[in-house]
């Protein structure tokens, strides 16, 4: 737990002294806070900057000026008002007099890179005669200079650095939010929540108290996050009205975000003109219905200036859309862009739209070719501000899936990658699971082989025939993921899955860091505190314990991609037939002699056939098909040999054992940090942990025992099996 120190003034968003301080314990402001800085710039976001160094320098008793308010009084050399030398200067160019080290700075800025370069979000750092200095042209890029400082903390004062320039490769990094208004009677306050309540909303109402969403944003902001949408994609009766009569909730979480540089966004109901405006329709080529959202829009906007859009959920797991009325998804999502046109909002349009009524009898419906099948054909049909949200899989955020084609099949669509912090299929943070590896080897995939752009590179604005890397942020949707965070002291149930959190705001602002540094990151910043001595000791066993720990979980889980065989309903835990004769679409097909889904066009639903060259026929070929997606594409014996040289059964078996020895590994390397890092976190941990080794063991249970069962092939090691 922290012990917060709070001087006043206008941003109040530390958390409350009973909440996790996350990756801002005040330790991690010390360098900050024990130099002598200015700050030179107005609006509001300079002053969060002003206000997060000064509460730091209360702690650590540095000081910080702002600029003198008469231009011919200001100190023109690095010196503040009481004659000593500056250590730090912050300031928004061009802005006026700055002081030597600054302009010497800004003066090499304009020449190496061009005035402007910067960006509405971009910063420069440079330590020039001693002086450390950031600058920005816009307020939000020194506010995240500012991060990026703590982030290096002493080093940021080292006696010389290379200058540096930091600009984010999405426009667009966004947290949807699964929350609902009212506790819903199957999926409670948040839908796949696993960290207590919603910081927003709680039985039936806004949350009066809303500091712990200021803290939020702060810690948003420190990892680049700059939108949210404060509500579920499934929009219940009362959850629509927030777009009408209940705007107000809607406003005062903005304006507490907006101090962060955190725009606030909606998810909202297609039939919202029905339900809320009393339509007869909803049909989105209605002129009745362009002009309800229209005014809808327009009284949004009213309220809060700089609301950032809607986010739409439509046909979708008994979502109503304009399928309804007879009308493509282009129709519907262009009806609400342009009410949000004249305002600069966007329209987040959701490609997750399959049949969930499906027969398992039915073996020519495949949900994987849904996306595709549903929305290729739409491509170059959408407005400039629609923005196409695209699962990074074409399944749902299992453990393992390829990547959506859906991603190489529109050039002429802005689309948005969807990531799931939220641990639904990955141990529902009640497991340790870092995602950052698995994120960054989508982000990092080419659709188009490895010389045209990347995963990244589509979302950060790119298409077909565009080199595979990609600087800074072009028009693309950016990336967006649904949030991990509830009301749980912890912030995320699992005091570890902050790591995540975290991991997809940097991922977002940079996909190329790399998840062991990104982990480094929120490893020094989270524990400066509690283990001033023993960081070195934190830094290894969380290594041990974090790195590998996706591939951990999907050694104990569904076996070589073919995913699903969670529990119904909850999705926890093993239940290898549970999803098998459903109407979900999501089926393994095992049986005596193999298992896997075939999807290849020779023989299968040709879902192969939805990727461009070369992975339509990587894919499509059982000896070039990678193992871990092999049972996502074909339908193999279980002696079929894998290109690690086991066979598939033998593979489930190793796998399997050898994910659950893992875990209890992971178990004994945390209790060296008893006694070393907080004892609120640690015991969170190890009670967590108690649970992964259980959980585990049934999964490698029930799997091995499964497959043992339906093939009669004993484990070459003779280990036992039920
Ligand atoms: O993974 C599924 C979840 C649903 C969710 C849906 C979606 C919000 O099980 O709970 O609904 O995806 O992404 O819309």
């Amino acid at each position: 737990m922290i012990d917060a120190l709070d001087p006043g003034g206008p941003v109040n968003s530390v958390p409350p002294n009973d909440v996790h301080a996350a990756w801002l314990p005040p330790e991690a402001f010390r360098a900050l806070g024990s130099r002598r800085s200015l700050v030179c710039g107005e609006g509001t976001l300079v002053d969060t900057v002003r206000d997060e160094i000064a509460r730091a320098c209360v702690r650590y008793g540095g000081s910080t000026d702002r600029p003198h308010p008469r231009p011919d009084r200001r100190p023109a050399d690095d010196r503040s008002a009481a004659g000593t030398a500056y250590d730090l200067v912050l300031a928004l160019v061009p802005a006026g007099l700055l002081p030597i080290a600054a302009a010497a700075v800004d003066v090499v800025y304009r020449r190496r890179y061009g005035a402007g370069t910067l960006g509405e979000e971009g910063f420069l750092l440079a330590r020039h005669t001693e002086v450390t200095v950031v600058l920005a042209e816009a307020p939000a890029g020194l506010l995240y200079g500012l991060f990026h400082l703590v982030r290096l903390g002493e080093s940021a004062f080292g006696l010389t650095r290379p200058m540096e320039l930091h600009r984010p490769a999405m426009r667009l990094r966004m947290l949807n939010h699964w929350d609902n208004i009212d506790v819903h009677p199957v999926m409670g306050q948040v839908e796949r929540g696993y960290a207590g309540g919603s910081i927003f909303w709680q039985d039936g109402a806004r949350r009066e108290d809303l500091t712990r969403v200021g803290a939020y944003g702060r810690l948003l902001a420190a990892c680049g996050v700059n939108a949210v949408s404060v509500n579920n994609v499934n929009v219940h009766a009362t959850e629509a009205r927030l777009l009408t009569d209940r705007l107000g909730d809607v406003a005062a979480i903005a304006d507490v975000l907006r101090p962060y540089g955190i725009r606030v966004h909606l998810s909202v109901s297609f039939a919202a003109p029905v339900m809320l405006g009393g339509l007869s329709s909803a049909d989105p080529l209605d002129e009745a219905v362009r002009e309800w959202w229209a005014d809808a829009t327009k009284r949004v906007y009213e309220s809060v200036p700089d609301f950032g859009g809607y986010v739409v959920k439509a046909d979708s797991e008994g979502q109503p859309g304009p399928f309804g009325y007879g009308r493509s998804h282009a129709d519907g999502a262009n009806v609400l862009a342009d009410a949000l046109s004249p305002y600069g909002g966007v329209v987040h349009w959701r490609a997750f739209v399959y049949n969930h009524r499906q027969d398992w009898r039915d073996r020519s419906t495949d949900r994987a070719r849904a996306a595709h099948d549903h929305f290729v054909p739409l491509d170059g049909q959408f407005r400039d501000n629609v923005i196409l949200q695209v699962k990074h899989g074409p399944m749902d955020f299992q453990t393992r899936e390829p990547v959506s084609p859906v991603i190489a099949g529109m050039p002429g669509t802005r689309l948005a990658v969807e990531l799931q912090v939220t641990q639904e299929y990955t141990g529902q943070q009640r497991h340790i699971c870092y995602l950052a590896p698995w994120w960054s080897e989508v982000l990092g995939f080419g659709p188009w082989g490895d010389d045209g752009p990347t995963v990244a590179a589509v979302a950060a604005g790119a298409s077909v025939g565009d080199a595979a890397e990609r600087g800074a942020a072009g028009d693309g949707g950016g990336l967006v993921a649904v949030s991990n965070v509830g009301d749980d002291p912890f912030w995320t149930g699992h005091p570890l899955a902050q790591a995540n959190l975290y991991a997809f705001g940097r991922l977002a602002w940079d996909p190329r860091l790399a998840p062991t540094a990104v982990l480094d990151e929120w490893i020094e910043l989270t524990f400066a505190a509690s283990a001033p001595n023993g960081l070195g000791l934190v830094r290894r066993v969380l290594r041990a314990i974090m790195d590998d720990s996706w591939r951990t979980y999907e050694r104990y889980t569904a076996p070589l991609g073919v995913g699903f065989m969670v529990h119904p309903g909850d999705h926890y835990g093993p239940d290898v037939d549970g999803y098998e004769y459903s109407r979900w679409g999501t089926y393994h097909f095992a049986d005596r002699d193999g298992v896997g889904v075939d999807r290849t066009r020779a023989s299968g639903t040709a879902f192969t056939g939805q990727f461009p060259p070369p992975w339509r026929d990587v894919y499509e070929s059982v000896e070039s098909c990678p193992d871990e997606l092999l049972l996502f594409f074909h339908h193999v014996p279980y002696g079929h040999v894998l290109h690690s040289g086991s066979t598939v059964i033998q593979h489930i078996y190793d796998t399997h054992f050898a994910g659950v020895e893992q875990v209890v590994a992971m178990r004994q390397q945390w209790e060296r940090l008893a006694g070393v890092i907080d004892p609120g976190v640690h015991a969170r941990v190890r009670e967590r942990l108690d649970e992964q080794v259980r959980c585990a063991t049934e999964w490698r249970d029930q799997i091995n025992t499964y497959f043992f069962r339906k093939s009669g092939v004993p484990d070459a090691h003779g280990r036992r099996i039920h």
